[in-house]
């Protein structure tokens, strides 16, 4: 990103303006020009690549040629279930029904703020919502067991990331799918896989991820308890909003893991690499003090209006459908009672 935003900063620059001012060169000092330029343009986009190469953090990661993965004791990562490599990619699961397959890292993360960058693709024959279930992304004190979860266990500990690829629950059709979710687990609240996992979803947004033409990438951003969440699923090289939630702790020494699932529909899901970068971020003892948490945890108060908004005019609601049916039963009873007596009065009336 910081490469690409260099490449914008260059294309902006008054480079017209700078030709005009040799428009009268001949054509071989044009070529000079140019070969500098060039020059430049590289050297820019070689300081930004170095830049990026510093922080990145190769214990973290995992790229090509994904070298020792599956078999050797140094590799950093372990492959589980029908997670099988390739020159160019990690086949989780291939497009077969009930498959399980999972990358999980044995080390465990101690890079306080990082921004972690997903490649990956997902596709198969099936037609659109003819395929499943999806993919996850993890960062869970729990590694390498399986589960309803895409793959993984549904009660985790820490930060679930899902690539929902079809609709389980949604009959309405009032999301469309692929669905991007964010969940912060604490080992007893469950990702329900027949609802979508809507009940503990803290954000999300549609990606077309699917079958597509261009590279997915999917950006995670952790950076003084903020989570952000983008992704780049339309080959506009642009990173599009999705989630954004603030006050999220995440505790320390927690693991990596890449995780996917079919069940009666499939997809092969691939992950092309995983790519970890450590944020210099400054803090003061007391910041260090509070983000020293030992279970996951998010500020609620963010999602207390909508909360409160709905719970509250179901309650209010609910208060005077009660008063309202009260008050018509008594109404009802008062009316059945008057008309009976008036009716026996009638009938006592005309007997004498
Ligand atoms: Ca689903």
């Amino acid at each position: 990103m910081a490469a690409r935003a260099a490449v914008s900063r260059l294309n902006r620059g008054s480079f017209g303006g700078f030709l005009s001012m040799f428009g009268f060169m001949p054509l071989r000092d044009w070529t000079c020009v140019l070969a500098v330029v060039c020059g430049l343009l590289s050297a820019a986009l070689g300081d930004e690549e170095l830049f990026q190469e510093e922080f990145l953090k190769r214990e973290y990661s995992l790229v090509k040629p994904y070298r020792g993965l599956g078999f050797s004791a140094s590799s950093h990562w372990d492959l589980m279930g029908t997670a099988m490599v390739t020159g160019d990619y990690v086949r989780l699961t291939p497009d077969m029904q009930s498959r399980q397959g999972a990358v999980w890292s044995r080390v465990p993360l101690f890079v306080q703020d990082w921004e972690l960058k997903l490649h990956f693709k997902i596709h198969g024959q099936g037609k659109k919502n003819f395929n499943g279930d999806g993919m996850a992304f993890w960062l869970t004190k729990e590694r390498m067991q399986n589960g309803p979860a895409f793959g993984n266990i549904n009660k985790f500990t820490g930060l679930g990331i899902f690539v929902d690829t079809y609709p389980n629950a949604d009959k309405t059709h009032d999301r469309t799918f692929p669905y991007v979710s964010v969940m912060l687990g604490n080992g007893s609240v469950e990702y329900d896989h027949e609802r979508d996992g809507r009940p503990s979803e803290l954000g999300g947004c549609s990606a077309m991820v699917r079958n597509a033409v261009y590279d997915t990438f999917i950006l995670v951003r952790y950076e003084k308890n903020r989570l952000t969440l983008m992704v780049d699923v339309d080959g506009k090289q642009e990173w599009k909003e999705c989630v954004d939630i603030s006050g999220l702790y995440l505790p320390r020494g927690y693991f990596f893991g890449v995780t996917s699932a079919t069940g009666d529909l499939s997809d092969n899901h691939d992950l092309v690499s995983l790519k970890l970068y450590q944020l210099e971020v400054q803090r003061t003892p007391q910041e260090e003090e509070e983000d020293n948490v030992r279970v996951p945890r998010v500020d609620m108060t963010q999602f207390q209006v909508k909360v409160e908004d709905e719970g509250g005019r179901s309650i209010i609601h609910l208060f005077f459908l009660f008063i309202f049916s009260v008050l018509g039963l008594v109404v009802l009873v008062v009316v059945a009672i008057v008309l009976y007596g008036r009716y026996k009065e009638n009938k006592r009336k005309r007997f004498y």
